[in-house]
């Protein structure tokens, strides 16, 4: 019985967080990619929409892909040198997600980052 009870408190607290970040609109974070890594201004996110502000510091024409739990997935555009973009994606699950580059091999050279949703 008290077990029913933390459960139906948990999803209480669920449903009420999911209000809240709708309220807000999407979080923000920003991601610097260049020669040949990709940093994410903030090492987690809430759970939910999020806006990526794409900044390309480098030389080459960069993208941003998204992978996550449950083989989720999401492409972004591509960036070209000295250009910003914006890419909104719902991220649903709690979890660690990976940010990569997947042009030419930029993924091998480095260009990718963990980025955890809470
Ligand atoms: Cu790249």
């Amino acid at each position: 019985m008290r077990r029913r009870i933390a459960l139906v408190t948990l999803l209480a607290l669920a449903a009420l967080g999911t209000t809240a970040a709708a309220a807000r609109g999407p979080a923000s974070l920003g991601v610097a990619e260049r020669e040949f890594h990709i940093t994410p201004y903030a090492k987690s996110v809430k759970h939910g929409a999020v806006k990526f502000n794409i900044n390309n510091l480098g030389q080459d024409t960069h993208n941003l892909v998204i992978r996550g739990p449950h083989h989720f997935k999401a492409k972004g555009p591509d960036v070209q040198a000295g250009e910003r973009a914006t890419f909104t994606v719902r991220l649903r699950r709690r979890g660690t997600y990976t940010l990569l580059c997947t042009r030419a091999n930029h993924y091998r050279l480095g260009m990718k980052a963990k980025l955890e949703v809470r």
